[in-house]
């Protein structure tokens, strides 16, 4: 059995040693009796030279050498030795090439060239080929190569693990609920429909009736699950996908619904201080092509009520788009409250709780100080929303446990303009789960995907996802 080396491990430590790796040839060229391969592996490049001064190393070889396509995969036999390659990551060692072998040799037609992938293609100097995301998205699995890309899947798969971890150990268990559904979990119009077996269905929206009817219903009370999300939502925005990954719990709560605040204030801290001391190397490798302030975080988060943000707002001059004190704010207004908050508290993230009854969805706990004696419009929810640098990565809520009052909400939402709850029979088996006794509960949902482009503050949410759904994109 060989012994395989990655190209990121070699360092000066291997200087004299002998190794055998597998990797890409990023660039090669063939000089006199000398050939320069540079290999590359996930983020990592190695400078490997063949001369045709070593024996068993013919002219021949070196021609063959300098013509192996770029992005061939070849594994190698080297000496290592120590070399001065700034141009490579391994940058003070230099591999001696004793075999060569292609085991799988590109195409020389690239449909986009590794280096130009490699940079950024918002601020591109003069005469840079510009690689636009379009392009990037049509050959994703070259663009994937780049290291700014390596880097982002790396730290995107750490997230949910962070968000396992976290939660395991707070006795949460992890549930599966299904992705075919009968009905609209949320409402609204954006549900892609199917047919399953001559009847009409849908693709889940989001597991919400499912993670309550597991906590407060199946007695499982704390339940997490990371699945897909799907939203017909043709709106292409920068933010929004048609297929996203939900991170999603749910527990019941004895007390107040601020223990589920409090879970997720955990959370969070858990998951950003993890990121910046495992990953910072792969934070360092996306900001030289992405270059990002480092996100800002108090140890615990801010927390402001809705009606304090719009003061804020106010107080700030904003007034477009602002009309009364209990309507939804605008993308472009959460993203100045999320400047002046900076200004103000210097956090890129905090928490905004109590909104507008008649601005969330059926199942919302209503606020016990305004439902029911004040009119509709005057409401509020004990519902709250999560904003990192501005932009929203978590709803969340106290839910209705009482099944009389899920009743009464449910027909309130789909009858009354403007709501759009699914129509209640549609929904009749969760709604029935609560006539046997329910746990009070509450929860939230993360988008992975959102957290992470603004996390590292990119500029679109498509960067993210190994293969992006948009209104406009079926493929890869
Ligand atoms: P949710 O998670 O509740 O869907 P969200 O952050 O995705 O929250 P939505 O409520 O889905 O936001 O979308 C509403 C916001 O998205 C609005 O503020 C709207 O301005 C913005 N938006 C939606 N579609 C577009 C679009 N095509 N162009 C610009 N902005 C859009
Ligand atoms: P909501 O609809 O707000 O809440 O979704 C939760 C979180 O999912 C992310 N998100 C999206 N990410 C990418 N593309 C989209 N089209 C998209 N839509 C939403 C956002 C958002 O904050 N059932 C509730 C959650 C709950 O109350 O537990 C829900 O689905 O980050």
């Amino acid at each position: 059995e060989r012994k395989w080396t990655s190209v990121g491990s070699i360092e000066a430590s291997f200087v004299g040693k002998r190794v055998l790796v597998r990797a890409r040839v990023h660039t090669t060229r063939a000089k006199g009796s000398l050939a320069f391969l540079v290999l590359r592996q996930g983020c990592f490049t190695v400078q490997a030279v063949a001369s045709a001064q070593d024996a068993g190393c013919s002219k021949a070889m070196i021609g063959f050498l300098g013509k192996i396509p770029s992005e061939s995969i070849v594994d190698v036999e080297a000496k290592v030795v120590g070399a001065d390659v700034a141009s490579c990551t391994q940058a003070d060692v230099e591999l001696q090439i004793a075999t060569t072998f292609v085991v799988s040799k590109a195409a020389p037609d690239l449909p986009l060239q590794l280096a130009d992938a490699a940079r950024n293609e918002l601020n591109p100097k003069e005469g840079e080929v510009v690689v636009g995301l379009d392009t990037r998205l049509n050959h994703r699995v070259i663009d994937l190569r780049t290291p700014a890309n390596q880097a982002i899947m790396r730290i995107k798969s750490a997230v949910p693990l962070l968000f396992t971890s976290y939660l395991d150990k707070r006795g949460f268990v992890g549930v599966n609920s299904p992705k075919l559904l009968a009905g609209a979990s949320e409402g609204g119009s954006s549900v892609f429909s199917l047919e399953y077996f001559g009847r009409p269905a849908c693709l889940a929206q989001s597991p919400q009736l499912y993670k309550q009817m597991l906590s407060a219903c199946a007695d499982l009370e704390r339940v997490y699950e990371i699945g897909p999300v799907f939203r017909a939502e043709d709106s292409n925005t920068r933010r929004h996908l048609c297929e996203f990954t939900g991170l999603d719990l749910e527990m019941a709560i004895y007390e107040h619904y601020y223990e589920v605040l409090d879970v997720f204030a955990g959370l969070f801290s858990h998951i950003f201080s993890s990121l910046e001391t495992k990953f910072a190397a792969e934070l360092n490798i996306i900001s030289q092509v992405y270059p990002f302030e480092p996100f800002k975080h108090l140890p615990k988060p801010l927390r402001i009520s809705f009606a304090e943000g719009i003061q804020l707002l106010r107080d700030a001059g904003v007034t477009d788009d602002m009309q009364g004190d209990f309507d939804d704010l605008s993308t472009e207004n959460e993203k100045k409250l999320g400047n002046v908050v900076l200004e103000k508290y210097g956090t890129d993230y905090f928490i905004m709780d109590k909104y507008p009854l008649s601005i969330r969805p059926f199942y919302t706990m209503p606020d016990p100080h305004t439902y029911p004696s004040k009119p509709p419009h005057q409401q509020l929810s004990n519902s709250f929303d999560m904003f990192m640098r501005g932009q929203e990565i978590l709803s969340g809520a106290q839910r209705i446990h009482d099944h009389k009052l899920l009743m009464e909400r449910v027909t309130y939402c789909h009858t009354s303009a403007g709501h759009g709850g699914p129509a209640p029979d549609t929904i009749k088996s969760y709604t029935d789960a609560f006539k046997h006794g329910a746990f009070p509960h509450g929860g939230g949902g993360i988008g992975l995907e959102r957290v992470v482009m603004l996390y590292l503050d990119l500029s679109n949410i498509r960067k993210v996802s190994c293969f992006p759904r948009d209104p406009g994109r079926l493929t890869p």
